[in-house]
């Protein structure tokens, strides 16, 4: 197999001068397979070779069945006691020899993208072995890619990376670019993908059934870098598909229906990974049809794959999405737990309950969600999103990696565990589209190879992540890139959270495209994103003793943290608590100040990222440069517009002045 490069598409994280060290090596790589043809092609370019058998080597790639292994391999696996596991990998130095030893094709090949990412430092001095093994099993992208152009979502649904990487034109599209999609995913350690949009119109439906075959070519694309493919199906599949009157999980017919028909598609696709289901929400079909629960329906798809160690991912994203704003009972945060907690340990084992981080939709910042404590009898998956839907649609840069890693490294209890702990599987929506760069704003490439990692390992330190990033993909990047990057990218969340929503209300963007301010947009709507802001404060009351009692759905400590005033962290004030203009924050500043002063400094950072990128003209490639300057002038004008509609808005409502006398409209 060749290495897939579609021409015309950035390398990303794998360009050709990140395989040097590697490359100019002497390397044994016992086997077939895609990390021999890895090596021979970065060998070709920067002057190594493949090592033969009894040969000396400067790196050793095996499984550790290969026969036979080579006296430094041999050498560090009688040195380690345990075992080393799937999707594992042994690194370590012996006698000058860089050894990678896994029990597995997965384990191997992530083994060697590590060493690619440590290039020249990975063959120097001893180096103790070290074990590393990815924190979850599954590590997963869910594409929001519909085969068909929607009317308002256009190909990817909450997509700004233009079409789709697997369909054009209402056809699969050639394989290379998805080759080189896996390739990528394994190099940050990614192994799952699910191929199309959770909200499954009419054509996608079909992917199930009759257009199976375009479900197996991806899938053909993906396996050899270690990556099973999930499908997206809708929950009335036996009605839409199967011709039958009824999708009530518990009907006979409606079984048999779900049986047979993963049957076949295991019959096609032997390494299946899975459903993904949205059921009962905004719109999707569902269990509530039918008087059923949602265990009902998620066992329904987990008993039709169980046979075949398939799973089902089950969203938690269930909420009302018809309310009545004037109804201040209902709260929209409160409803996936609502819904989900009583059904604890009612899910089969192969079904996974996929939880979005907050309560309510990928907000810049939201308490982590409570169904994520409530649950400890069922497999949970936790839903991050790549895509920068609510964080600048990637026109902003807005490096998502510090906000993954609070949310991860996130304790309810005091007793150690965090939220990684607590997941069996974490998830994010991808990015990816059949742009140029990938991603649309090319720095956003750093988001999806930063979920690969923090996937892997959710205690890696985001800006070591992003060095990692930078190293590859600027290969060689020089100090004063390193540090622009760092500059511009580091604290690049904080920044776009300071001139856009505050202190955690959320929401305040433009009803649909969720593009840009518009501070009532949502406020007399039926989507639930409510701030009630007038004249005295602002924030939405969650408390137990006069709100929504949102607050009561955490453990202590975090119940009693949140209803508290004074207690409650500032960055989440308004997400917790109605409070007056003139409450005194506990950075001494009030909340109408802080409003003022974080909306005029988050847009000056935004200047200031443009101006920092304005000087690495010249030092990194035109075309890259011209597509990031494009991008970041609009960050600054689209900045400049949320600080002035947001300070307006609040300077009209509080008729509080500004202390400093600036200009607001
Ligand atoms: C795929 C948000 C988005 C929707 C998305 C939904 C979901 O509401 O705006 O486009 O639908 O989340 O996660 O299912």
């Amino acid at each position: 197999m060749t290495i897939p490069e579609p021409t015309g598409v950035h390398a990303a994280w794998l360009p050709p001068q990140a395989f040097l060290a590697v490359g100019s090596r002497r390397v044994f790589a016992p086997g077939a397979g895609v990390i021999r043809d890895e090596v021979v092609h970065a060998c070709a370019r920067h002057g190594g070779r493949l090592a033969d058998a009894g040969e000396e080597a400067d790196l050793v790639l095996a499984l550790t069945m290969a026969e036979p292994l080579p006296a430094a391999a041999r050498a560090v696996l009688a040195g380690y006691a345990g075992a080393i596991g799937e999707q594992s990998y042994l690194l370590a130095r012996h006698d000058g020899v860089t050894v990678v030893l896994a029990d597995d094709p997965a384990g191997l090949l992530y083994g060697f993208f590590h060493v690619v990412r440590l290039g020249e430092p990975a063959f120097r001095g001893p180096r103790a072995t070290e074990h590393h093994r990815p924190a979850v099993h599954r590590r997963m992208l869910d594409h929001w890619d519909n085969i068909d152009v929607h009317p308002v979502m256009g190909q990817v649904e909450r997509g700004y990376s233009g079409g789709s990487i697997f369909w054009a034109d209402g056809a699969p599209r050639d394989l290379d670019r998805v080759r080189a999609y896996g390739r990528l995913l394994a190099a940050c350690g990614v192994n799952a993908v699910a191929v199309n949009n959770v909200n499954v119109h009419a054509t996608e439906a079909h992917l199930l059934t009759d257009r199976l075959g375009e479900v197996a070519a991806i899938a053909d694309g993906l396996r050899p870098y270690g990556i099973r493919v999930h499908l997206s199906v809708t929950f009335a599949s036996p009605i839409v598909l199967g011709g039958l009157a009824t999708a009530d999980p518990l009907d006979a017919d409606v079984r048999a229906w779900w049986r047979e028909t993963t049957e076949q598609v295991y019959a096609t696709i032997p390494d299946f990974g899975g459903y993904v289901v949205k059921a009962d929400s905004e719109g999707q079909p569902g269990p509530f049809a039918y008087g059923r629960s949602h265990a009902d329906g998620a066992n329904l798809l987990a008993d039709a794959l169980a046979p075949f160690g398939g799973v089902v991912h089950w969203r938690a994203f269930v909420y009302n999405h018809r309310q009545d704003w004037r109804d201040r009972t209902t709260d929209r945060a409160r409803a996936a737990f609502d819904h989900f907690a009583p059904l604890d340990g009612l899910f089969r084992d192969n079904a996974v309950l996929q939880v979005k981080y907050g309560p309510i939709d990928f907000q810049v910042r939201e308490p982590v969600s409570p169904v994520i404590a409530a649950m400890p009898r069922t497999r949970l998956a936790v839903e991050l999103q790549v895509t920068q839907e609510y964080t600048g649609q990637q026109r902003h840069v807005c490096y998502l990696a510090p906000m993954w890693s609070d949310v991860l490294g996130f304790r309810f209890w005091g007793d150690g565990r965090d939220v990684a702990a607590l997941a069996s599987d974490i998830v994010a929506v991808s990015n990816v589209g059949d742009d140029p760069y990938w991603t649309g704003h090319p720095l956003a490439q750093a988001n999806l190879y930063a979920f690969g990692r923090l996937a892997w390992n959710p205690h890696l330190d985001p800006a070591a992540v992003l060095d990692e990033w930078i190293d590859l993909t600027f290969a060689p990047a020089g100090d004063e890139l390193r540090r622009t990057l760092h500059a511009m990218m580091d604290g690049s969340w904080r920044t776009y959270e300071r001139y856009t929503a505050p202190l955690g209300v959320g929401f305040m963007v433009r009803p649909g495209h969720h593009y840009g301010p518009d501070v009532d947009g949502y406020e007399y709507t039926p989507w639930g994103t409510y701030h009630f802001a007038d004249r005295d404060g602002v924030g939405v009351d969650r408390t137990r003793a006069t709100g929504t009692g949102f607050t009561g759905q955490y453990p202590p400590p975090w119940s009693q943290v949140y209803e508290s005033l004074a207690d409650c962290p500032d960055e989440l004030l308004l997400f917790f608590h109605h409070v007056p203009y003139g409450h005194v924050l506990r950075n001494g500043s009030t909340l109408i100040q802080h409003i003022y002063d974080t909306h005029f400094a988050g847009a000056e950072e935004a200047a200031q990222t443009r101006l920092l990128w304005d000087k690495l003209a010249g030092s990194v490639e035109a075309d890259l440069h011209a597509r990031v300057k494009e991008r970041l002038d609009e960050q600054v004008r689209c900045a400049g517009e949320w600080r002035d509609q947001i300070n307006t808005y609040f300077l009209r409502k509080s008729g509080i002045p500004d202390a400093h006398g600036r200009r607001i409209h």
